[in-house]
């Protein structure tokens, strides 16, 4: 057993999205913090290769079914569900009814701490020359955006009602590497993310805290100190990759991808005109 696991007041941490692209860098990264990650999603995942992990294949949209992943469980970092922009009846159970379910599971098994990846598609209408705090009257730039506004503001009303804490870390572009322009200032490295979630699961008293999920990037659009609590230090910079990404060509000064928070988002649909 590791140090962090012989103190973590986590026995069991579910994580959800756990065959996605960031859930398998989690499923790795947040072994040190539960004795047990029950690792959950739609998707096959690998296999357990230990005692310290169950695997669960569950659909968020089915409520029996997320009753009964959450039972047993500490605390949950929910990232699973539609990671971009769909059609609104894509979204509607993955993500809107999905996180009501997680809500609704946790009330009933008395958990008591949640993460929640929420997104920069929240504030995405906003645009690249604008600073934003946790503050920032939302301008969700997608019924992807939408879905991830209502996420935070059921975890706002579960605090508030049932005293269900959460850190919503609305997080901007994670990837191995920035990959164009906008990532430049959008980019969270994985182990930034990685401490995200840490202070998320171990800073007390939290209530329902929004932060911005960026890692210490030269050029960053969003200001955290609403969330100075939770004492998230970025180590990693975007800066590593400006060569390779200003050596493509550059998009139109008006390009969406230039202009706006959300880049192309703010322009995706309609959908389902035939
Ligand atoms: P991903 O699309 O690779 O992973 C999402 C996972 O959710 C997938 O494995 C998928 O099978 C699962 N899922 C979809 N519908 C489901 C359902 N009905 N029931 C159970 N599981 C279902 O996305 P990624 O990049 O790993 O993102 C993880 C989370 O972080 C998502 O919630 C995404 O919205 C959020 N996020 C990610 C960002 C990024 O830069 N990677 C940026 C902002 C937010
Ligand atoms: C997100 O919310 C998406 O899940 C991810 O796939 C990226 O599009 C990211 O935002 C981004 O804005 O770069």
């Amino acid at each position: 057993m590791t140090e962090s696991v012989a103190h973590s007041p986590f026995n069991c941490i579910l994580l959800t999205g756990a065959a996605g692209g960031l859930g398998k860098v989690l499923r790795e990264s947040l072994r040190p913090y539960a004795r047990t990650l029950r690792l959950s999603d739609i998707a096959e995942m690998a296999p357990s290769d230990g005692p310290h992990e169950e695997v669960r294949v569950c659909d968020l949209a089915d409520k029996n079914a997320v009753d009964q992943l959450v039972e047993g469980v500490d605390a949950i970092v929910h990232f699973g569900g539609v990671s971009t922009e769909h059609a609104f009846e894509d979204i509607l159970g993955p993500n809107i009814c999905g996180v009501y379910h997680i809500y609704e599971a946790a009330r009933r098994h008395g958990v008591k701490r949640v993460i929640f990846a929420s997104s920069n598609h929240v504030i995405g209408f906003y645009r690249q020359d604008q600073t934003l705090d946790a503050a920032a009257v939302k301008r969700p730039d997608s019924y992807y955006g939408l879905s991830k506004s209502y996420g935070e503001d059921m975890a706002s009303f579960y605090f508030d009602r049932y005293g269900i804490e959460t850190v919503s870390i609305r997080i901007g572009s994670s990837f191995p590497e920035a990959q164009n322009r906008r990532m430049l200032s959008s980019w969270l490295s994985y182990d930034d993310l990685t401490q995200l979630i840490e202070r998320g699961l171990f800073t007390p008293n939290v209530g329902h805290t929004v932060v911005y999920g960026a890692s210490n990037n030269r050029t960053v659009w969003w200001d955290n100190r609403l969330a100075s609590h939770l004492d998230y230090q970025p180590k990693d910079s975007s800066e590593q990759f400006r060569a390779k990404v200003e050596a493509q060509p550059a998009p139109a000064a008006d390009d969406p991808a230039m202009v706006y928070q959300g880049g192309a988002f703010v322009a995706a649909g309609p959908f389902g005109d035939d």
